[in-house]
């Protein structure tokens, strides 16, 4: 058992508690109590989230503002406070805990089983952010500062190759190639940012499937969660991360790269939902959904391929190379972004209708 169970108030005494494995940075646990009770116990990473309170002020801002605007339309966690009434428990020893009700008959998938299922997570991420429209983004504190400014990654990235930190430059010379050949198109969506031709909104950042709560039965999504990198950002970042990750045909770390494409088949499930869901996205923004998946997978990639040089201290990995292993993943996903360059934007198109 977790300590730091017993520093919040549950129904019952907590008797059980097994890690949940999903998600490269926290760790999640599910603490079963003696009269039944289910409760989610997450330990947040102050490395990558040294200011935990900002994440739980941007949470309890949003969670406000979708009660008052929203009628509860959306579902949302709500994180119960400590004993002594703080958001989270501090352990003293660097570790920060939050706890919150599981969800009754919910269930999130690693990979889309059916391409309904990833319309409804694209529906789950097109509301969230229709939902926030009014919300004023500029409210919200950075958690991660400058979390996906590709500009600023490039600047990261550079040093890593530099520092060459843990002597594995030598294994990677063509992955770092491919990364700095494409740094103009990975850059514009940053760059129509600073000119004012995107709207910045507040979006979630971090919008793998496994971030949506689906109805164990019916499969129809509940709430999306994992709200720690909410921040102010472009909604084709949030279209974007979803695609990189959801309409690849292989998973995030697979070795045999020939397995690794994206369906376009998913990809126009998840623009038809996303943008049904989402009708409030200005034409530039619709245009720019294709380049949100272009430079969210690129971007990620470089980020893995960063720690793999920095010596693995960002991502939870299980073995040396699993870092290098991801990042090959994305690019190879990349490629065959730029392969089918034109279809993405055609289906774009058309679904716009
Ligand atoms: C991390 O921990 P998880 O899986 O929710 C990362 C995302 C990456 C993702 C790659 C705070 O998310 O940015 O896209 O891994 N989260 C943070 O799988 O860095
Ligand atoms: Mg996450």
């Amino acid at each position: 058992m977790k300590e730091a169970v017993f520093h919040f108030p549950t129904d019952g005494t907590p008797v059980k508690c097994e890690q949940i494995k999903s998600g490269h940075i926290n760790e999640t646990f599910l603490i079963t109590t003696d009269t039944g009770a289910l409760y989610i116990l997450q330990w947040i990473n102050q490395y990558v989230f040294p200011n935990v309170d900002a994440i739980m002020n941007n949470m309890s801002a949003i969670s406000s503002f979708l009660r008052e605007h929203e009628q509860g339309q959306m579902a949302m966690i709500s994180y119960i406070d400590t004993l002594d009434g703080k958001s989270y428990y501090d352990d003293g020893e660097g570790g920060a805990w939050r706890i919150y009700r599981f969800v009754p008959n919910s269930l999130c998938l690693q990979r889309p089983g059916c391409p309904e299922d990833f319309y409804e997570c694209a529906r789950a991420f097109g509301h969230f952010q229709y939902a926030l429209n009014d919300f004023p983004a500029q409210k919200l504190e950075e958690t991660i500062v400058n979390f996906h400014n590709t500009v600023d990654r490039y600047r990261q990235f550079r040093e890593a190759v530099v520092g060459d930190e843990a002597g594995r430059l030598h294994e990677v010379e063509d992955e770092v190639r491919f990364v700095l050949e494409r740094e103009e198109r990975a850059c514009t969506l940053h760059r129509m940012r600073e000119a004012g031709l995107l709207p910045v909104r507040a979006t979630h950042n971090d919008t793998k499937i496994n971030n949506v709560l689906l109805d164990r039965d019916t499969h129809k999504a509940i709430c999306v969660i994992d709200l720690d990198t909410v921040m102010p950002g472009l909604s084709a970042f949030d279209f974007g991360d979803a695609i990189r990750f959801g309409a690849s045909t292989a998973d995030e770390d697979e070795r045999n790269l020939s397995r690794v494409r994206l369906d376009l088949d998913l990809f126009r499930v998840f623009v038809r939902g996303f943008l049904e869901a989402c009708p409030s996205l200005t034409d530039r923004e619709i245009e720019a959904l294709p380049l949100g998946a272009y430079t969210m997978t690129l971007e990620v990639g470089m980020r893995f391929l960063a720690d793999y040089l920095n010596g693995d201290k960002y991502f939870s990995i299980d073995y040396p190379e699993h870092n290098k292993i991801r990042c090959r993943t994305q690019f190879k996903l990349i490629a065959d972004m730029e392969a089918k360059w034109d279809e993405m934007c055609r289906i774009v198109e058309e679904e716009k209708k």
